[in-house]
Order: structure tokens, then C-alpha cells, then sequence
């Protein structure tokens, strides 16, 4: 197993969270290291659904510490909420550790960044409304909240006070909102401080003393490459970095202590949120693939686009996050399908274009070049080897395989820890 990191080869939903849980057996530690309340990570255990957005997925392994890194953003109410849910199903949270660098989503966040996607109009980017975006912003801004901040008393009265008042400008006059209280805001955040204290590390410290004790440490990632900050589809992107470069700076390790980055990737595509996206499928078959899949926003509850598996972002995935090998989730969502299409190659201007181009306004004229592949029509969801596989389900993944220039290691077949392919 040694030291992984499992990152969204797509737009997010690619399944990561199915796939960390399973990986999360054989690890000693698991972190998140970017990303907030925005995130939605869906694990099922013998039928019980458990929803996560800031805790790692390796929560439900007892003996398995769980680390939320200094790279994060951590909405404290929704934190306590997600504790509270495991606890009420008997899942202990005596393994979970949280960065004292990492920074807090507060209410004018949140506010912020609904009221700003409404001023933006027609160039909203369809965020998750969690006040991901501003509590970034703060950070690079140097005027965020830490966790360290939250657990002086004194510290975080006189800092808030300072910060509400500015950002109770910005409400009213920008915004014409109505003004936050300071002082009910500083005592809500100081008794979520209480209750988290008892959780709060230098996480980079102890992920260091893993590493020389040669512990086995997953590094889960939220989101995806293409909405990565840097190398997404700027500027419909979240805020902070989900490839697998990312996973280094947010948990404050160096690049040579990681031994295998794996990608995770839907059997087709789909994206939450504004932006463009080439192979998109507006008509039935969309509808089928949303149905299907059952294509809703695990934080939001929003209905994701879906469209056909594109393997030119599958190659950019390969490159940008140095990729080792796939696990390619949701395969049954396709099983009844006469006729499956993967874009190869997009039309670019008149032009065969083979890679993502960065240029945000030329990927938004891109048309995509199916090849088409038969389907199998039968269901795959009992499968467990690749032997067990219809032959054009197989052919349907050595083909992803072969364009994307990258072997496949995991097969996901439906929801449960079962339904699953280890390839050899
Ligand atoms: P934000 O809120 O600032 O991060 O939004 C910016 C863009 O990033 C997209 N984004 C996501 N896309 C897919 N899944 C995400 N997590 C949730 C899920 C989303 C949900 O697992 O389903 O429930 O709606 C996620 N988080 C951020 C977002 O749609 C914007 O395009
Ligand atoms: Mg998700």
C-alpha cells in the first residue's frame, strides 16, 4: 500500500469516496488535504449510507486516523453535525484529527459568496453556496481565521471584531445586506472551539512522525482535476487544488514521500456547477445516464450534467496528476446502453485537437470525436473479475485503458464495498 494519493480524475463525483474506504483498509492514516464543506464523499457499509464532506472517508475503519489537513477549509457547524451523524451510528470519531492551520468557513463566508454569485450573473460559476471561495480568498488575502485562532479566547474576540466590522461594509455596501452581530458571531464560534478542541493538531507533524514510523498513508482528495484552481477550467474551478500536487502543499509533506497516485474516474462524465463541457448530453440519454447514475449533488442535492466518457481530460488527468493507474467507477450505470460513445479527439476550430487546451475560450469551442463502442446489455453489478465481465464491458475498459495510456486497478460496480473488480 505504502503512501497514495487518490484524487478525481474529472469534475468530482467520480466515486473517491468509494474507492478511499476500500483503499482505507490497508491504510494507517488517511488525510484530507484541500477543499471544505463543499465536498461530498458517499460511503456505503452494509447498507448504511454514510454522507461525508469534511471527514476522511477512513472514518469508519476504527483503527485508522483520520486526518483533516492544514490545506482545508472547515465549516465548524457543519463538522459538529457530521460527528454528531457518526456518532448516532455507533461510529467513533476517537481517531479523527484536525489542523490547527487549517482555515474556518465563517457565516459572512457564506453569505459572501451567495450574494456574489447573484451579482455575478451570467458569469456565475454555480458554487456549492458553502463560502468555500471567500474563505479562501481570506487566506490568500492573509485576513482568514485558523483553527489555532478559534482556540484563544482573546485572540479570536479582538481579530473578529476587527474582521466583522470590515466585512460588514462589504455586506452593506456592496451588497446592501443587513450587518452580522460580532459578538453573537465570536460566541458561536467559541463554543464550536470547545467542542472541536479536544480533535485539534499540528498536522503536519503528525503525518511526519507516520512517515518515519512507516505507517501507510492515503491522501484523499475532494473535488477534481478540472476544477482544480491552477489547472482546471478556470474560472469555473473550486478554490483550492484537488490534483495530486495539491495533496502535498495542503498536508505538508514533500513530493518524495508519495509512492502512487491513483486516479479515480467515472465510466462517463458528469459536472455540478456552470462551465463548459464538451461532451455533455442534453437529450435522453442525459436523462438516462442522470437516472441511472443517480447524478445529485451529495452537499447540494443538485443535478449533476452527465455526459460521455472523455478521454482527452482522462489524458490531461494522466499528465497533470502523474497518475500511476485508474480506478474507473459507476461501469453499471452503462450496463443496458446499445451503443457507448468516448470522445478521443475534439474538432477544434475546423482542427483535430488531442489535448486539453487551456485556453478556457478555445475548450469552449471544442466539439468532441466519438469512437464508438457496443454495449453489453446485461447487468455487471454481481461481477467481481474481469473474467466475470460481459467481453464488450472488457473491451469497453481496455479501450479507456489504451487511450489514456494508463493501466486500470480498480473496477466499481455499484455503491457497496463488494461490488467491486481488484485487477490483478
Ligand atoms: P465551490 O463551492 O466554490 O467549490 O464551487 C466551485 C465549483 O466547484 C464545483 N464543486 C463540485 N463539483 C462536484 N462535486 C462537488 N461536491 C458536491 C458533491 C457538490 C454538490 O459531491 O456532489 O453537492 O453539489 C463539488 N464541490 C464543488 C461546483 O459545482 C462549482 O462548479
Ligand atoms: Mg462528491
Amino acid at each position: 500500500m505504502a503512501n497514495v494519493i487518490v484524487i478525481g480524475a474529472q469534475w468530482g463525483d467520480e466515486g473517491k469516496g468509494k474507492i478511499t474506504d476500500l483503499l482505507s483498509r490497508s491504510a494507517d492514516v488517511v488525510v484530507r488535504s484541500q477543499g471544505g464543506a463543499n465536498a461530498g464523499h458517499t460511503v456505503v457499509v452494509q447498507g448504511q449510507v454514510f454522507k461525508l464532506h469534511l471527514i476522511p472517508s477512513g472514518i469508519l475503519y476504527p483503527e485508522t486516523e483520520c486526518i483533516i489537513g492544514s490545506g482545508t477549509v472547515i465549516d465548524p457547524a457543519v463538522l459538529l453535525e457530521e460527528i454528531e451523524q457518526l456518532h448516532a451510528l455507533n461510529v467513533s470519531t476517537n481517531n479523527l484529527f484536525i489542523s490547527q492551520t487549517a482555515h474556518v468557513t465563517m457565516p459572512y463566508h457564506r453569505v459572501i459568496d451567495i450574494a456574489f454569485e447573484e451579482r455575478r450573473g451570467k458569469y456565475k460559476l454555480g458554487t456549492t453556496g458553502r463560502g468555500i471561495g471567500p474563505t479562501y480568498a481570506d487566506k490568500s488575502e492573509r485576513t482568514g481565521i485558523r483553527v489555532v485562532d478559534l482556540m484563544n479566547a482573546n485572540d479570536l474576540r479582538e481579530k473578529l471584531e476587527w474582521t466583522i466590522n470590515y466585512k460588514n461594509a462589504v455586506l452593506e455596501k456592496l451588497y446592501n445586506l443587513s450587518p452580522l452581530d460580532p459578538n453573537q458571531v465570536i460566541d458561536e464560534y467559541l463554543g464550536y472551539a470547545e467542542q472541536l478542541r479536544s480533535y485539534v493538531i499540528d498536522s503536519s507533524l503528525k503525518i511526519y512522525e507516520a512517515i518515519q514510523q512507516k505507517k501507510n498513508i492515503l491522501f484523499e482528495g475532494a473535488q477534481g482535476t478540472l476544477l482544480d484552481l491552477e489547472h482546471g477550467t478556470y474560472p469555473y474551478v473550486t478554490s483550492s487544488n484537488p490534483i495530486a500536487g495539491g495533496a502535498c502543499v495542503g498536508a505538508g509533506i514533500g513530493p518524495t514521500v508519495i509512492d502512487r497516485v491513483i486516479g479515480v474516474a467515472k465510466a462517463y462524465t458528469t459536472r455540478v456547477g456552470e462551465g463548459p463541457f464538451p461532451t455533455e448530453l442534453m437529450g435522453e440519454m442525459g436523462e438516462i445516464l442522470c437516472d441511472r447514475g443517480a447524478e445529485f449533488g451529495t452537499t447540494t442535492g443538485r443535478r449533476r450534467r452527465c455526459g460521455w466518457f472523455d478521454a482527452v481530460i482522462g489524458r490531461y488527468a494522466v499528465r497533470i496528476n502523474g497518475i500511476d493507474c485508474l480506478a474507473i467507477t459507476k461501469l453499471d450505470v452503462l450496463d443496458e446502453l446499445d451503443e457507448i460513445q468516448v470522445c478521443v479527439a475534439y474538432e477544434l476550430d475546423g482542427q483535430t485537437c488531442d489535448h486539453f487546451p487551456t485556453d478556457a475560450n478555445q475548450f469552449a469551442r471544442c466539439k468532441p470525436i466519438y469512437r464508438s463502442l457496443p454495449g453489453w446489455k446485461q447487468s455487471t453489478v454481481n461481477c467481481r473479475s474481469l473474467e466475470d465481465l460481459p467481453k464488450a464491458a472488457l473491451d469497453y475498459l481496455k479501450f479507456l485503458a489504451e487511450v489514456m495510456e494508463v493501466s486500470i486497478a480498480i473496477v466499481s460496480l455499484g455503491a457497496s464495498r463488494d461490488q467491486t473488480i481488484i485487477v490483478e
